[in-house]
């Protein structure tokens, strides 16, 4: 049997105001509600959410990889329990994807104050740095430098025009070395839990309320170059020509054969270039990123490699010269069966309707689940629209998720000793 839920109230409102305050804060001439990591908006919206925790009541402080904490001292267990997400958005992105598990852990430990409720653990809200992927390819690295699994060669890959991550990041004031020394120390840490917008259809199709996230899908991401030779569109004949444009462009279409071949596999291809960019030129160099994701490690290393020879194949079809370069795979993530059965006891004592699902979308929580038991909760996506800018959740259902997410802390705080987290690695 559960213990009784204490009486806490969220206040729907003030999360509207702060969902609303963050989206005044986008960057001009930019689709939808933007504010990329590395753009020139997202620090001041940091240091809102920062202003927002010490409101709150929270010790803050920023770490060498630039995510920011706000601690609630608990009553002495020397213990902690962490929760949060991420506001960084992705270009012509929504209001909710990450902030909604900010904004919502920062209205659970108001609800707390107000209702008098002390928890014996503090309770560290996280506001990790650059959760979305950059033009560099890489993602969560905030959570990713805490788990010390950012390393000098994430530091070291370059974008199109040869400038190199470190060099991005110092121009957010993010200093390199530090990011490689901010490994977090997680002893004492009992569990982490990410409130989130679910970012796709079926949470909405089943009529349920919240979604307890049972793992979260592995990602292979690579970079795909291709060198040809430029000359006249109009006179080079077809037989010809080495183009660069062609070969990455039936490529494209291999990342969606491969993936329409797994179970519950996806494959993404995008920021695709050609040069010289001109209609009237043979392309000569041509470069694009893209992923695969999906509940099987071993599914992710064989799309490597049929994408890897398919991208050869359709080189030696055109002389064109191919590399095919791989970000180190991120594998799959189960969460820790313990803490999902405390969230799931919890949704059930609110007569909230609940879900047991897989995330196709990545999260911190993957990260943190490597090193703390860590469970997700989900909130209902309208259409199952996210990373553009209809991502849309009703403030109700965001209310139900804070609610959640705050009786879960309680529950996860009273929990002595800790349940069994088994899923949790060791
Ligand atoms: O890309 C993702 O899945 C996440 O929304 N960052
Ligand atoms: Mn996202
Ligand atoms: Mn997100």
């Amino acid at each position: 049997m559960s213990p009784a839920l204490p009486s806490l109230t969220v206040e729907a409102d003030r999360v509207h105001g702060e969902l609303e305050a963050l989206a005044a804060l986008v960057e001009p001439d930019l689709p939808g509600w933007t504010r990329t990591a590395l753009g020139p908006v997202d620090r001041q919206a940091r240091e809102l959410v920062r202003r927002w925790m010490r409101d709150a009541g929270l010790e803050t402080h920023v770490d060498g990889a630039g995510n920011i904490f706000g601690r609630l001292r608990g009553t002495g267990s020397g213990r902690t329990l962490m929760v949060g997400s991420h506001t960084d958005t992705v270009v012509g992105g929504g209001r909710f994807d990450g902030i909604v598990g900010v904004v919502g852990a920062l209205e659970a430990v108001r609800a707390l104050r107000e209702a008098d409720v002390r928890l014996e653990h503090d309770l560290v809200v996280v506001d990790f740095f650059h959760e979305e992927p950059n033009e560099f390819g890489l993602s969560c690295v905030g959570s990713r430098a805490m788990v010390g699994e950012l390393t000098q060669a994430h530091l070291e890959l370059r974008d199109e025009q040869g400038r190199t991550l470190a060099d991005a990041l110092a121009t957010v004031d993010v200093d390199p070395s530090a990011l490689l020394a901010a490994r977090h120390d997680f002893t004492g840490v009992d569990a982490f839990v990410e409130l989130h917008i679910e970012q796709g259809p079926y949470l909405e199709e089943h009529g349920s309320q919240i979604g307890l996230v049972e793992s979260i899908t592995g990602i292979s991401r690579f970079r795909a170059l291709f060198s040809g030779q430029a000359d006249h569109a109009g006179t080079a004949p077809m037989d010809r020509r080495r183009d660069a444009g062609c070969a990455a462009a039936g490529t494209v279409l291999a990342v969606e054969r491969i993936a329409g071949e797994g179970m519950q596999s996806r494959g993404t291809s995008g920021q695709l270039t050609f040069t010289p960019a001109a209609v009237n030129v043979v392309t000569e160099r041509a470069e694009f990123r893209g992923e695969f994701r999906g509940p099987e490690a071993e599914w992710l290393r064989s799309a490597q490699d049929a994408l890897t020879s398919a991208a050869q194949d359709e080189g030696a079809r055109r002389d064109v010269d191919v590399e095919v370069e791989w970000l180190p795979l991120q594998e799959p993530m189960p969460m820790s069966g313990g803490v999902v059965s405390v969230l799931g006891d919890v949704v059930d004592g609110l007569g909230l309707s609940s879900t047991r699902l897989f995330s196709g979308a990545e999260h911190d929580a993957a990260l943190m689940a490597r090193a703390v038991p860590t469970g997700m909760l989900f909130v209902p996506s309208r259409d199952g629209r996210s990373h553009c800018p209809e991502e849309w959740t009703d403030l109700p259902d965001v209310a139900a998720g804070v609610t959640a997410l705050t009786h879960s802390l309680v529950a996860l705080d009273r929990r002595d000793p800790p349940p069994d987290w088994d899923g949790a690695p060791g």
